[in-house]
């Protein structure tokens, strides 16, 4: 089979183990050519334990890359976008899925933007609004629960059953996402798990629940999924995968105090290879 060209489209944040520095390893161990279109450079992540951050906005820079791209008639197999760095990069990524997807190319959006009930820091109403554009073209969208409350305007609840999801995966078709991935979702104590919900059709990969959440499993998640989804998986097999790849993470970092700003994912990369590429 040829080998699949993903162009990502996420922050660098030089220290935190998130966003680029995770889906560049993650999707190449998929064995997937990794592109990338970095949306800001920040010191490290903008979680609250780190003091601060500095952020340099790469807006400027979107559009004369993309368009050099169409000029050069470079093509992608799917488009994957993480977290972006201002509202305006909402019509850049448009743009490029336009310009720069192979025919039948897919859009994988994370919209990452929040967790836990609240928006990151740097994030406003005005973002998550437009967020709603970019995420009606989606073939694949991957929210956790606070965020797709937040784009179907649905106040967030810590519990809830399997009307509540999916109610909230219906409202998120509405908008125009074609399949659902949505994060992060458990019924009781003890277990999490990732529902999948498409064209009407939704199942649910249930796994054991880590008591300590931990920063950038969602970009992990995310590039993963969208790695063995571009080998032939199915969406419900890649989100299996990729889920036990995260729960494999964290157990691997649950011994290190000092990882707390991420996780320790490059001991299991050999246990996410196997499910692409068998024993
Ligand atoms: O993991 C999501 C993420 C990505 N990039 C930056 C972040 C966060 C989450 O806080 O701050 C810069």
């Amino acid at each position: 089979m040829k080998t699949k060209r993903i162009l990502t489209v996420q922050d660098i944040s030089c220290v935190g183990q998130c966003s680029l520095t995770v889906a560049l390893p993650v999707i190449s161990a998929c064995g997937a050519e990794t592109c990338i279109l970095p949306s800001a450079v920040l010191s490290n992540h903008t979680a609250d334990k780190f003091h601060g951050f500095t952020f340099h906005d790469l807006t400027e820079e979107m559009s004369p890359i993309i368009t050099k791209w169409a000029d050069e008639g470079i093509a992608f197999d799917a488009v994957y976008t993480g977290y972006l760095g201002s509202k305006r990069q909402i019509d850049l990524v448009l743009d490029a899925m336009t310009r720069c997807l192979v025919p039948g190319g897919l859009r994988i959006i994370d919209p990452a933007m929040a967790d836990g009930g609240k928006l990151y820091t740097g994030f406003d109403g005005a973002f998550v609004h437009e967020m709603k554009r970019l995420c009606a073209g989606a073939d694949y969208l991957l929210p956790n629960i606070t965020e797709a409350c937040l784009l179907t305007d649905t106040p967030y609840q810590e519990q809830y059953d399997k009307v509540f999801v999916g109610r909230l995966c219906g409202k998120l078709h509405g908008l125009g996402a074609k399949n659902i991935i949505l994060t992060g979702v458990g019924f009781d104590e003890n277990s999490t798990g990732v529902w999948i919900s498409q064209q009407g059709d939704a199942s649910y990969y249930r796994h054991d629940r880590e008591r300590q959440s931990r920063h950038g499993t969602g970009d992990i998640f995310a590039s993963a999924f969208t790695g063995l989804l571009l080998t032939g998986k199915s969406a419900y097999d890649a989100a299996a995968a990729a889920a036990d790849f995260v729960l494999a993470c964290m157990r691997a970092t649950n011994d290190d105090d000092d990882r707390w700003y991420g996780v320790h994912f490059e001991p299991v990369l050999p246990q996410l290879m196997k499910a692409v590429y068998g024993e």
